[in-house]
């Protein structure tokens, strides 16, 4: 067996059962390896970005890491802006990323780059493989160090000489490591301050957003009347009537100081304390007020679920039943196209059990919210701010839950970033319904200008905020990927292209014209 084919083959005995790739020279005995091993399904994408948002995607999705295989350092640096974004999310993934033959990286040739230093920000786990009868061993450990609670990236470099050679073997992978929980005192100190508070909130991240996790929580906020909040940027998040309600922070300061104005005890659960993205002359950057106490009941990388259980034993509601969403009855707008009817539409349609990837931007703050008494779904968002994540995390969700329809919304000029992962999606025949708002502006940036006190944007500083010229053509350029695409001029219209996508076998492009 050569190096390549044990890599392979140890993945397969750790679980990994996809790979997102763009491989180039340096990787073709890895994807020969590949060829060999169909249970390890290949997917390709036309752009990095799009490969390591769908391992995000559908880590966040399966719970298991996926990995990718990337082409020296400039298809790692192309990854790098969603792998961001998946550090942010704290997922799995095994970034696999090919070098030089060990005797080659010296001569300097033109694709040469420092890897270790491309990937170092972004992999908690990093490691050059040094020797073919190790390189089972490695990624064993890449598997292992990618499993590290909450979840990590583990980035593994191959030179390909180490991938041709013979005398690889499989590595063995140890069980890997639980979460512990916090300490008791910690739980019981959060456990007084809640009985005592007048107005309290727990903040929610990781694995309290969905599943037992968030059900615990809807029992501690029916017991206390704790309200339930979660962090702008957060991973997922399921929703919908008969799950418990968690309202997420908004993302303008003014509004979210509002919503926590009279939350006296914050209590973080697997989050970091609430604060804007960015700072503004003159303006606190917090969220809470100065009189709110915030405290930790369990770090992210601490076993969060269990942490809520223990804190709902000893606050003695770990059998009352959880708040819940009522069901919502919704009727299907119709009409002339509007947010809010884009939003009800959304919430009347959304299937059973859909995927919702949302990085519409400012066309699309009030679907979140209109969705709360939907059915039930899980929502995806954008967890470090690098836009550009949505078409290919739908990619990912679409990948690992085959059975269920993906939602994606994306604003038009975040959609450009990585836009290829349309292609993706109708290459593997994902079910991914997009929606597209062409608003034809970085609309955000315009909001932020004036937030910012610059003044009035002049015509040069407008035109670094406008994407409409020339004017982009979302059917086409779907059409031209494959993905049937219509464009809409009524809520009537925009009904029957979500009623036909949530039906349609493979994707298709809703765009809507704002
Ligand atoms: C990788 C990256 N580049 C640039 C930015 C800065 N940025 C934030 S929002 C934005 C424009 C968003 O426009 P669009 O996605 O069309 O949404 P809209 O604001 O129009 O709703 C830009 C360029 C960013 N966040 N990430």
């Amino acid at each position: 067996m050569n190096g390549a084919d044990s890599l392979v083959a140890t993945l397969i005995t750790g679980g990994v059962e996809v790979c997102f790739t763009n491989p180039g020279t340096s990787e073709m005995h890895l994807v020969a390896a590949l060829d060999q091993r169909p249970e390890l399904r290949s997917v390709l994408t036309l752009f990095e970005g799009v490969a390591t948002a769908a391992a995000d995607g559908y880590a966040r999705m399966s719970g298991k890491p996926a990995c990718t295989l990337l082409h020296l350092g400039p298809g790692l640096a192309n990854g790098l802006a969603n792998l961001h974004n998946a550090s942010r999310a704290n997922v799995p993934i095994i970034n696999i990323v090919g070098q030089h033959a060990t005797y080659h990286v010296p001569l300097d040739t033109p694709l040469t780059s420092d890897i270790e230093g491309i990937a170092r920000p972004y992999s908690k786990w990093l490691k050059t493989a040094s020797s073919v009868s190790l390189l089972g061993q490695d990624t064993a450990a890449a598997i292992e160090g990618c499993r590290t609670p909450p979840g990590r990236i583990a980035t593994l470099i191959v030179p390909t000489d180490i991938a041709w050679s013979s005398g690889g073997t499989v590595g063995q992978i140890a069980v890997p490591p639980k979460a512990p929980l916090p300490a008791t005192a910690t739980i019981e100190a959060v456990a007084g301050k809640l009985k005592k508070a007048r107005n309290s909130a727990l903040l929610l991240s990781g694995n309290t957003l969905y599943g037992e996790g968030l059900k615990t929580a809807g029992r501690i906020a029916a017991g206390t009347g704790a309200k339930l909040f979660a962090p702008y940027p957060f991973t997922r998040l399921q929703r919908g009537a008969g799950t418990p309600p968690v309202e997420r922070m908004p993302y303008v300061l003014e509004q979210a100081v509002d919503l926590l104005k009279d939350i006296r005890v914050l209590v973080l659960v697997g989050a970091a304390p609430p604060i804007a993205y960015f700072a503004s002359p003159n303006k606190n950057s917090a969220f809470t007020s100065p009189e709110c106490e915030i405290c930790t009941l369990a770090k992210p990388e601490e076993d969060c679920a269990g942490a809520l259980e223990a804190l709902a034993a000893v606050l003695g509601v770990g059998h009352t039943p959880p708040c819940t969403e009522p069901p919502q009855g919704t009727s299907i707008p119709t009409g002339a196209i509007t947010l809010s009817g884009i939003a009800a539409a959304i919430a009347a349609l959304l299937p059973e059990n859909a995927i919702v990837v949302d990085e519409s931007m400012t066309s699309g703050r009030g679907i979140l919210p209109g969705a709360r008494g939907s059915a039930p779904h899980d929502f995806l968002a954008n967890t470090g701010g690098s836009i550009g994540i949505a078409l290919p995390l739908a990619v990912g969700a679409a990948v690992a839950c085959p059975n269920r329809r993906v939602l994606c919304l994306s604003a038009d000029g975040s959609g450009m970033y990585t836009l290829q992962a349309l292609w993706t999606m109708a290459r593997e025949a994902l079910n991914v319904t997009n929606v597209i708002f062409a608003n034809g502006s970085y609309a955000v940036l315009k909001r932020e200008f004036s937030y910012l006190g610059v003044g009035d944007p002049g015509p040069r500083a407008r035109d670094l905020m406008e994407i409409n010229r020339p004017q982009l053509d979302w059917v086409s350029l779907a059409r031209g990927m494959g993905v049937p695409a219509r464009r809409i001029t009524s809520l009537d219209e925009y009904a029957q292209g979500l009623r036909e996508g949530f039906a349609a076998s493979g994707p298709t492009v809703i765009e809507i014209p704002l």
